[in-house]
This record gives structure tokens, sequence and C-alpha cells, in this order.
């Protein structure tokens, strides 16, 4: 019973839990950060868990890391230096790299582990850090962008867990000054950002948080993903001060980039329309969110 408890507990989704039937253990191992879990389910395929928490499944996966890699790259014409924030699982890379006009792309992800895990049970992920361009860099987020020159990039792309735990700093005034510092002028920022069904509070923040820190436009974005809680994630899309981004308007479609539909294995998920659409906000969360 305490066991079942605890389900109901988390702080991020108190009162609720949702449940996959698992058919196999395939891994579980534990980081200096966090406890890693990796199962085969009865309905999505593998699974991986981090502190319990859902991060992917084999089947709804391209919903996320299409939509956090596209809704920014396909926002402003020919991004070229790319960080990535997280996303040791490799799924978000792999989008990046239909994006022919990208020359580097970075990533810093604290954790060795999931790395390590995910190339052996989700090749089809893991497949981005095979791109030439990439460069791995493992440790601190903020020590990473501290260390990076001024004006570096132009879209920097955080994929992190929810914000307790090795991910708390991600979602704080400082960290968000470090990624302004690091985007060049007209750079854009897409952040991971819950919940518009749970975290309004945490949205809200961040939305004034990134208005006054970016100076550009800022507008949250939303998907569907059902093994997340509550079965959607939101995208915090912002742009700094420069020249003007309209996230609502992709000026640079995936279906007009060569190849980038089909490169490595088709896209599931993304399109110019789910683009457009992503920006639609229910009426509770237009009148929740849009006075920030
Ligand atoms: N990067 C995974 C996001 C998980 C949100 N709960």
């Amino acid at each position: 019973k305490a066991n079942k408890l605890q389900y109901y507990n988390n702080p991020m989704w108190p009162g609720e839990t949702h449940s996959l039937k698992v058919e196999k253990i395939l891994y579980q191992g534990k980081s200096p950060y966090q406890e890693v879990l990796i199962f085969e389910s009865l309905t999505y395929g593998k699974v991986l868990a981090l502190d319990g928490i859902v991060q992917l499944t084999d089947k709804d996966e391209c919903a996320y890391q299409e939509m956090i890699t596209h809704l920014p790259l396909c926002s402003i014409p020919s991004p070229k230096k790319v960080l990535v924030i997280g996303g040791g699982d490799g799924g978000v890379l792999r989008e990046i790299a239909r994006h022919g006009s990208v020359e580097s792309i970075d990533i810093c992800e604290i954790d060795q582990l999931v790395i390590d895990v995910c190339k052996d049970f989700f090749p089809d992920l893991s497949v981005g850090f095979k791109d030439p361009r990439v460069r791995l860099h493992v440790g601190d987020a903020v020590e990473f962008l501290r260390n990076s020159p001024e004006g570096t990039y132009d879209a920097i792309i955080v994929d992190s867990s929810d914000p307790i735990g090795p991910a708390q700093e991600l979602v704080e005034k400082p960290f968000f000054e470090t990624i302004a510092r690091a985007l060049r002028p007209g750079g854009v920022l897409c952040n991971q950002a819950e919940s518009m069904w749970l975290h309004t509070h945490l949205i809200q923040d961040m939305l004034s948080i990134c208005c006054e820190t970016f100076k550009g436009s800022v507008h949250y974005a939303w998907a569907s993903v059902p093994t997340y809680p509550s079965g959607a994630i939101g995208f915090l899309l912002c742009a700094k001060e420069g020249p003007p981004v309209n996230f609502l308007a992709p000026i640079n479609p995936i279906e007009k980039l060569e190849g980038a539909m089909t490169a490595g294995r088709d896209i599931r998920f993304y399109n110019t329309e789910m683009h457009r659409a992503a920006f639609v906000l229910p009426t509770f969360a237009k009148r929740e969110l849009e006075a920030y």
C-alpha cells in the first residue's frame, strides 16, 4: 500500500499516475544523478524512465523529438550553429541532422549513463550521435554555457527532464540569462515546457522570465504525447532581440528542405500544419498564459 501511495505523490502531478504494462525489464541502474530504467512495454515498445518518470517510448517519441527540434529550426532561415542541452538519448540530434544548413551541433548532457544505455537499447534515437557535425560535452549545462563565447548559437534546444532533481535549475532566471547570452541576436530557444493541464504556474513563471530576458517574441506551443503526464507537453519558444522571428509562420518549412522528410527515417509527426497548430491554445490556456 505504501508503495502504491508513493505513485500518487510526485509533486509535479500530485494525486495522479499513469501506468504501462511491463513485459520485461531490460536495464536497471543508478548514475550519480538518477535511477535509470528501461523496459519493454506491452503497447508502447521500449520505454526509458528516469527516477520513475517516463522520458520516451518507441511509439510516441517522434512527437516530442520532432516538435522540440523543428519548431525552432524551421522558424529561422538557415540555422548553422545549434546547441542541445540534455537530450542524451540522441533523438533531438537525429532530428537536427535533417537540416542541411546546420554546420555544428554541440550537445551538453550531464549523465553519461543515459547516453550509454540509449546507445545500447534505443538505436533509432542514438543514431543522432553518429552525425559528424555532433560534438558531445558531458557535464553541467550552466557551466558549459558560461564558457561559451557570447552570441555563438543560432538555436538552443533544451530537452530536459522535469524540474525536480538534476533539471531544477533549468527553469530559473540565471539559466535563461546564460542561454540568452549564448544566442546570437535573433537566435532562438526551444525549451521543454511541461503541461498546460498541470503546470500553469510554472509555465507562467517561465513565460514572464523569458519575456524579460530575451526581449524578442516568446510563445507557448504544445503537442500530444500520450505517455507524458496529462498526455500533452509544451514548448517555450523564445527569440533573442534582433532580427524579428515569427514562430507562428515557419520561414524555413521542412517540406522545402531537400530530403529532410525522409532522411534516416521518415518524419512521423511534424509538418508545417502541425507547426502552426501547435501555437493554437484552448480557451483556458489562452486566458492563463496570454497575459505573460
Ligand atoms: N525530455 C523528456 C521530457 C519529460 C517531461 N515529463
